[in-house]
């Protein structure tokens, strides 16, 4: 047999296996696996560096398949090539309910899958943040230990979707030579030619952002190996446009439309494997190939070894470090730190902004936990992100902990997530609440993916005051608590945001969003507590001695204005108590009689906070007052504002006065 005929029945091999795979499952998308199995079979089988006995070794080369919706090719590869979590039989369940093999790939199903994709261009994006990482670990434990490429296979999707411009700009600019794009250009999608919808020359796009480009025929093996081994060795990052045809092999369906997402339908089924000289039955690998595959499995266990020896030869610290890192473990120094600055903050009382609290905080943890990496969406000086640890990362130097994403949300919180998913650091982003929104898609996955992400969001409120209600976050509390499994965080005070900083990061499989005020707070928290009274989502923050006739809750800089309102519930008689609400998503893991205790049985209940009302019925009840946002902000000095949108202790007694005497 030939190299191109072993090369052809590897490739078969993945195609027939996504084939019959959408075949049962009477759906899913054969015509990526189809029309990119050759470029996968070179990729995986020459350069590609795995171990599938160890799926999660920390040098090897990571691949990404942007284009989520050809998940059986990865799932294809992963079982020829002999990962455990990937038999046959989850081959054959694909798309079913527990499988591992969901429609689309789903970090944490099954070990081999570098990240979740699906959302066109995600994978992209986590992309740039896996090499990110990988530069970031070359420059602190060097390339005896961290050395590796990632890949990626992107579609026409990715390569439209407005987030793969954030991602290759900021590759570009960043000199990610060790990132390789291909580029499955099989100009098909699913309404049809992709010339219906684009006409972008998409070299010279990335060409314009700094990127080395070569174009293949991707059904060529020998031309697709020399483009990997140009990639390999360019200074800058590569994409790989490979022409190739979708579908390939069917007769009747092959670059077309029709074989994107659908089955091919027993006849086409039965002529595809006619064209190809498949003779065998479904799901049926004939040993010689499978072996090919297993033996391709093998390929990189010697490079495993030898780096197992090069990671030895490391002094018995670094390993540590390295090891600690990876695992994701906090350093020892962590909970002293905190607590010793808790103690501080107690006596000092300081007022200040929450941005500006969580500035003195990172000040404190930037220390001691060397593995954090900060940045910002452009807003340093806003956000508040950087301290003196935390010098920029530079094309030509990756020794620094402060990445500049430039005007990028979206990019920055796609790589973030690959940064997480990489390994050895933890990543915090810096930039405005009401951008939230353009980088939504992202955060939703880190939450999927059980990331530790964290983001400073500032300027959370209509307190940022006179840039206006484009810029006034109000429905963006509710949106980020509505995303499951995410931490939205909105501290009161200096206290509170130290004590959100530490849930953040000790909180290993979940994101966090810090809401942060531009406007100064008074402290609310005047005596040490060695508890971690956020840890608990609400809290009793001002007690009454008697039966409270008034509970009031707020989160942020809503606390300051419900303990004035306690105040002056107070001198008129009035027994009220107030709660602090840094985090809904803690409040809701909490007991049953925690929950009861802290809600209380106040007759009247009234919620504060500058946005929107939907959510804080949970703590009021319906018949219960909410002060509140009901529609966009305004442009104005904040004071002027929260007065005009009648959010003020005055209006917060008045309710509560009127709803007891009712
Ligand atoms: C953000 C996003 N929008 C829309 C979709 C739905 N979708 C899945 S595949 C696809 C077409 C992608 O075309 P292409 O990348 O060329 O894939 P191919 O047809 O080559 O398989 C679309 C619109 C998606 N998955 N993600």
């Amino acid at each position: 047999m030939t190299d191109l005929e072993k090369h052809q029945r590897m490739a078969n091999a993945i195609r027939f296996l996504a084939i019959d795979a959408v075949e049962k499952a009477k759906s899913g998308h054969p015509g990526l696996p189809m029309g990119a199995a050759d470029i996968a079979t070179v990729l995986f089988t020459q350069f590609l560096k795995f171990d599938p006995t160890s799926p999660n070794w920390a040098d090897r080369d990571r691949f990404v398949l942007s284009a989520g919706h050809g998940s059986m090719l990865l799932y294809s590869l992963l079982y020829l090539l002999g990962y455990e979590d990937f038999t046959l039989d989850e081959i054959k369940n694909f798309r079913q309910i527990g499988a591992r093999t969901a429609g689309h790939p789903e970090f944490g199903h099954g070990e081999g899958i570098e990240t979740t994709t699906g959302p066109l261009g995600q994978g992209l994006g986590n992309a740039v943040g896996l090499a990110i990482a990988e530069k970031l670990q070359e420059a602190r434990f060097g390339t005896e230990v961290v050395d590796h490429f990632t890949y990626v296979l992107a579609g026409d999707g990715c390569l439209m979707e407005g987030i793969s411009q954030e991602a290759l700009s900021l590759a570009g600019h960043l000199k990610l030579n060790k990132l390789i794009v291909i580029w499955d250009d099989n100009g098909i999608s699913i309404d049809g030619a992709v010339s219906l919808t684009d006409s972008t020359d998409q070299a010279a796009r990335f060409t314009a952002s700094g990127w080395n480009t070569i174009s293949v025929d991707g059904h060529d093996p020998d031309a697709i190996a020399a483009a990997i081994r140009q990639a390999q060795s360019s200074d800058s990052p590569t994409l790989i446009a490979a022409k190739t045809t979708i579908g390939f092999g069917s007769p009747k369906k092959a670059g077309t439309n029709g074989v994107h997402g659908s089955p091919l339908g027993a006849d086409e089924v039965a002529a595809t494997r006619e064209a190809l000289n498949w003779p065998h039955e479904p799901f049926d690998v004939p040993n010689e190939t499978l072996d090919a595959w297993r033996i391709a499995g093998l390929r990189s266990a010697q490079a495993h070894k030898d780096w197992e020896k090069r990671f030895a030869a490391q002094d018995s610290e670094t390993r540590a470090e390295f090891e600690r890192r990876n695992r994701g473990d906090l350093p020892a120094g962590f909970k002293a730190a905190v607590d010793d600055y808790k103690k501080l903050l107690a006596e000092d009382k300081p007022t200040m902004a929450t941005r500006k609290a969580s500035e003195a905080v990172l000040g404190v943890l930037n220390e001691v936990i060397p593995e954090t990496i900060g940045g910002s969406a452009d807003l340093t000086g806003s956000n508040n992100t950087k301290t003196t640890q935390t010098l920029p990362i530079t094309p030509e130097d990756f020794s620094g902990r402060y990445l500049h994403w430039g005007i990028r949300e979206h990019g920055m919180a796609a790589a973030m997530n690959g940064m997480a998913l990489h390994g050895g650091m933890i990543p915090y982003s810096g930039g405005f609440l009401i951008f939230s929104d353009y980088c939504r898609p992202s955060l939703r996955l880190a939450a999927l993916m059980k990331q530790r992400v964290i983001h400073v969001m500032t300027h959370d409120s209509i307190g940022l005051g006179e840039d206006g209600p484009t810029h006034q976050p109000v429905e963006h509390f509710a949106a980020l608590r509505a995303i499951p499994d995410l931490q939205f965080f909105r501290p009161a005070d200096v206290t509170e945001t130290l004590e959100c900083w530490q849930l953040a990061l000790e909180t290993d499989d979940a994101p966090s969003v810090l809401a942060l005020t531009r406007q100064n707070l008074i402290a609310q928290r005047t005596s040490y507590e060695e508890e971690n009274l956020c840890a608990r989502g609400a809290y009793v923050l001002i007690d009454s001695d008697d039966d409270a006739a008034v509970t009031l809750f707020a989160s942020g800089s809503e606390v300051e204005i419900a303990a004035e309102a306690h105040g002056q519930l107070a001198s008129a008689g009035i027994a009220a108590r107030v709660v602090s609400v840094p985090c809904f998503e803690l409040f809701e893991n909490q007991s049953a009689d925690y929950k009861a205790a802290v809600i209380g049985t106040s007759p009247v209940r009234i919620a504060i906070e500058a946005g929107i009302r939907m959510g804080w019925d949970r703590f009021i009840g319906e018949n219960g007052v909410f002060i509140g946002m009901k529609g966009f902000g305004a442009s104005g000095p904040y004071k002027a504002l929260y007065e005009h949108f009648g959010i003020t202790a005055d209006a917060a007694v008045a309710a509560a006065k009127a709803h007891l005497e009712a």
